[in-house]
């Protein structure tokens, strides 16, 4: 059954914001590389790429589905975050609101009976509770490590170690 075109319209605004994510995370990560934080830039890269990840799997399922891919403006991101704490702060609370825009497009599926869209959901929904886990368990560490810089270089290593898949 062909998508509605509500769900639809619903699903490409999830696609702007999932590539907004993607493109606030590569601020974030120009940002450690000026600061020399290779590490952190590493992680935010990587974070950066499964947003377009993100995009695209809801990109191929909208066209598995005979609906039509529109791509939307996406806002300028911020040049600069602050102190490294602050910019995964930042990171967590932009994850805390990715959550809810899945919730809401969740709700939409329900209420348009769409049962196809729902179970592609719900991988989306475990999704983010990994995505604010992990970011959370980052947002700890900083902030056990605080303006120690030895703390902090510990810390991208630490970060910079994270594989690519
Ligand atoms: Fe797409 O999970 Fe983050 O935003």
């Amino acid at each position: 059954m062909k998508i509605e075109q509500a769900m639809q319209a619903a699903i490409n605004e999830q696609i702007a914001a999932e590539l907004e994510s993607a493109y606030i995370y590569l601020s974030m990560s120009a940002h450690f590389e000026a600061e020399n934080f290779p590490g952190f830039a590493r992680w935010m890269r990587l974070q950066s790429q499964e947003e377009v990840a993100h995009a695209m799997r809801l990109f191929d399922y909208l066209n598995e589905r005979g609906g039509r891919v529109q791509l939307k403006a996406i806002a300028q991101p911020p040049l600069e975050f602050g102190a490294p704490v602050s910019v995964f702060e930042q990171a967590l609370g932009h994850e805390q609101k990715i959550s809810s825009l899945i919730d809401r497009l969740y709700e939409t599926a329900k209420q348009q009976h769409d049962n196809p869209t729902q179970v592609m959901l719900q991988w989306f929904i475990k999704e983010q509770v990994e995505e604010e886990n992990h970011v959370g368990q980052v947002v700890d560490q900083m902030r056990l490590a605080g303006d120690n810089r030895a703390a902090l270089l510990f810390l991208d290593g630490k970060l910079g170690a994270r594989s690519g898949d």
